[in-house]
């Protein structure tokens, strides 16, 4: 049998997201793994921490950290993590302006040293930075794609699990929309093994969850102090680079390039998408109600609003 060779994995931005997606994405075995950041020194570090965690944990991806954009070279999969956070006194529109140039610089980069890469943006604000890469990249949409669902979910997933005492695996859930308050959880998808939740809690419960799943990142914000959530963030964009390397087909919410679904055009939002080797195969079209579609709608004017921010920053 020949052997495969590894697929190569860039994550950049080495920061506390980076640094998981490059940990989850080794200890899953999903292929050679690159930290970049602008920082010196520090993703050399945490790719040899990585590299000398592998004989415990029992994993043998290669984990490289570098400064130089010549080693990402050939990466099959990028992960975008970098950016700066907001800061006292920052307005929306300078850190939109601050990520956007982040963004921009990377993403030319990229399109220089990997050309054939599919990408992955986590920065925020996700669904406007997506937006703005896949301009950038000039990548066909499907290999550009923003995380930010599988984290929603996942953190509705466990409200539910916790609320009901079962089995975090158990249950199952859908989140549209931007990444932010406006997202838009689905009570009426959400199923603890097959069985739907209303059946199984009131409903003053569902819509407790429903809003700690919006306020999510602020909650661990709030109890971090400093920073924000990275093990929940790194674990998603380490799931989708899991089933675009497996080529899994697997029906997960990513911010995907819209083109008339659910009413939207030329705009990224989150919605159930078919992930596989190609990216985004295909984006699945849910029937949800008046009030939903209503939310996803504004959702998507906040989306747009960022997008005309970039524009009058001369980004776009
Ligand atoms: O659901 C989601 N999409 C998100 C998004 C969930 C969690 C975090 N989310 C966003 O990801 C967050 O709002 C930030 O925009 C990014 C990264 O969050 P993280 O917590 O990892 O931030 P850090 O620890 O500050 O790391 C950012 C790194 C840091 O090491 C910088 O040196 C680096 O980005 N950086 C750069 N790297 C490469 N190239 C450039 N130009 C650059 N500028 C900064």
């Amino acid at each position: 049998m020949a052997i495969k060779e590894r697929l190569k994995i860039a994550c950049i931005g080495a920061g506390n997201v980076g640094a998981a997606v490059a940990q989850y994405c080794a200890e899953m075995e999903l292929g050679n793994v690159v930290l970049f950041d602008v920082v010196e020194g520090m993703p050399q570090g945490k790719a040899l921490d990585l590299t000398e965690a592998g004989p415990t944990r029992g994993y043998s991806s290669r984990v490289v950290g570098t400064n130089d954009y010549k080693d990402i070279v050939g990466a099959d999969i990028c992960v975008i993590t970098a950016g700066l956070p907001r800061k006292p006194g920052m307005t929306r529109l300078d850190l939109l302006e601050k990520n956007g140039r982040i963004m921009t610089d990377i993403c030319e980069k990229i399109r220089d040293y990997a050309p054939d890469a599919t990408v992955i943006v986590v920065t925020n604000p996700l669904d406007v930075m997506v937006y703005l890469a896949q301009k950038v990249l000039g990548f066909k949409p499907r290999r550009v794609i923003g995380m930010a669902g599988i984290l929603d979910s996942s953190r509705m997933r466990a409200f539910v699990a916790m609320e009901l005492g079962v089995s975090l695996r158990n249950v199952h859930t859908m989140v549209l929309g931007s990444h932010g308050d406006a997202m838009v959880p689905l009570p009426e998808y959400t199923t603890v093994s097959g069985i739907p939740i209303t059946k199984l809690m009131p409903e003053a419960m569902i819509d407790t969850i429903v809003q700690r799943t919006r306020q999510g990142g602020g909650e661990i914000v709030k109890l971090l102090k400093t920073g924000s959530a990275f093990y929940a963030p790194g674990a998603s964009a380490a799931r989708m680079v899991e089933a675009i390397a497996r080529d899994e087909k697997c029906v997960l919410p990513c911010a995907a390039h819209l083109t008339g679904q659910y009413g939207l055009q030329d705009i990224y939002m989150g919605v159930p998408c078919i992930l596989g080797r190609k990216g985004v195969e295909n984006v699945l079209e849910l029937t949800i109600s008046e009030e939903n579609r209503a939310s996803l709608h504004a959702s998507a004017g906040e989306v747009r609003e960022g997008i005309g921010g970039l524009k009058q920053v001369g980004l776009l």
